[in-house]
């Protein structure tokens, strides 16, 4: 009697550990789809290369009306140094790219950026070859609507080093 009564209560105790098994499982797989999900509403960081041959591998950025703040990482995937092939990462209204640009070569080496230009939405730093760095701007000020390019302000460089960046 007491052997039977043993045996039926850890017979009861592997089903359900087994259940419970399945319903840890099970949750698991929800998590992590939810988390995909969460990560695909809301990506709103962005990764731009940059290269020895004067070009962003980006001719778009499309972001997220819903992102709040925006994380833009450039990398300068070349080998030649920032005096001779610096690049930078910086945003503004599209009309506005040509005359920052005139005011960028103005303020002159090595950052080619004239600081506390109200025209700058935002701005990574000037990096040479095999460098990488990284901006993080508020969204919460930009109009979907609104019409606004990312360039590189090193002179020369916008007129092939630019894209579109699209609040969608
Ligand atoms: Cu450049």
């Amino acid at each position: 009697m007491t052997l039977s009564m043993d045996i039926s209560f850890t017979n009861k105790n592997n089903f359900m550990e087994k259940v419970n098994m399945r319903i840890l499982s099970l949750l698991s797989i929800l998590i992590t789809l939810g988390y995909s999900n969460l990560a695909v509403a809301q990506d709103c960081s962005q990764i731009v290369e940059s290269n020895d041959a004067m070009q962003f591998d980006l001719k778009e950025m499309r972001v997220s009306a819903d992102c709040k703040n925006m994380t833009v990482t450039l990398k300068h995937v070349g080998n030649l140094p920032q005096q001779f092939m610096g690049h930078n990462w910086v945003l503004s209204n599209t009309a506005d790219m040509m005359p920052l640009s005139g005011a960028s070569m103005q303020a002159g080496a090595p950052n080619y950026l004239p600081e506390g230009d109200s025209r700058i939405i935002a701005a990574t730093d000037m990096i040479g070859g095999g460098q990488e760095t990284s901006v993080t701007f508020d969204m919460s000020s930009l109009d979907p609507s609104g019409d606004y390019s990312y360039f590189c302000t090193f002179p020369g460089h916008y007129a092939i080093m630019k894209g579109k960046f699209i609040i969608e």
